[in-house]
């Protein structure tokens, strides 16, 4: 990638470098931006890591207590961005932001928007981490079990551990070296994927017991109100994705679920299969909830 060699330019001949992933971070943003950051260090770089706000879920990966939560330095030579198709969606203040001469964006997201001084954006890749396991490699810096954890948690988030379609060969391939690295992929898997509170089970035994039903199960629709969460103890995170789980049935084809907020608004998530493109329903309905 031709970007890879621009962007080794900037790494190169930058002295003080700080990464940082997109708000809300997930597997994939927290998985890039340290793999990233456990690189830089590894080729000697003076190089910090920012994390907003983040699930509890990823306290067990090395090093996560390293990260910082804005830039000190009143102006840094770089600033890679990591997973994030929107400058404003990143982990830091616009202050912060301006105090970086440049910006290396690596993403993945389609119609993510340029906004870099140099931009590797794959949209073929199903995760940022493997775009960056990809630049690690070019930059010939030695892949450690740490790094190696962290490229797997955000491959592994990103493709729903393998089930969506924009898992690849080449995925495949890197998995497997990440494999013979001594991935511990089986606690790693059960980690991210399989640990739930109480009050979330409880939250789904709601939502499910709440769940109508249309079109000959075609479509599925819950509702849990703000009162009842909060009488379960769900935190704001823990609220979501509810959806996942009336898209299980058989022939689903969309899951719709209603939250109340806090302050008395609701929130509606959509999610559907491969013939509807409920994307096209949000937009109709913009007009009514913005
Ligand atoms: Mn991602």
């Amino acid at each position: 990638m031709l970007e890879f060699r621009e962007a080794k330019k900037y790494i190169k001949k930058a002295n003080k470098i700080y990464i940082v992933g997109h708000i809300n971070p997930d597997g994939d943003s927290i998985g890039a931006a340290f793999s990233m950051y456990l690189a830089l260090k590894k080729m000697g770089k003076d190089v910090d890591v920012i994390i907003s706000e983040h699930s509890k879920i990823f306290d067990f990966l090395p090093h996560i207590d390293e990260a910082k939560t804005f830039i000190k330095e009143d102006s840094i030579d770089l600033l890679i961005s990591l997973d994030s198709s929107d400058i404003k969606r990143l982990g830091v203040t616009e202050e912060d932001i301006k105090k970086a001469k440049n910006i290396l964006m690596i993403d993945h997201h389609k119609k993510s928007n340029a906004y870099g001084k140099v931009n590797i954006i794959d949209e073929t890749c199903p995760a940022t981490c493997q775009l960056v396991y990809e630049f690690i490699s070019y930059l010939n810096i030695k892949m450690d079990l740490d790094i190696a954890t962290y490229i797997y948690a955000g491959i592994l988030t990103d493709t729903g551990s393998f089930n969506y379609s924009s898992t690849n060969e080449r995925t495949l391939i890197i998995v497997s070296k990440l494999v013979g690295l001594g991935i511990d992929f089986a606690y790693i898997c059960k980690k991210l994927n399989d640990t739930v509170k109480e009050p979330k089970l409880k939250l789904i035994a709601t939502a499910i017991n709440n769940m109508e039903v249309y079109e000959n199960g075609k479509i599925r629709y819950t509702y849990v109100d703000y009162d009842t969460i909060c009488k379960l103890g769900v935190d704001e995170e823990d609220a979501e994705g509810m959806t996942n789980y009336l898209r299980m049935v058989q022939d689903t084809e969309v899951a719709i679920y209603v939250r109340e907020k806090s302050n008395g608004t609701n929130k509606v998530s959509l999610r559907s299969g491969d013939k509807v493109d409920v994307s096209a329903v949000a937009i109709l309905f913009r007009w009514w909830w913005s």
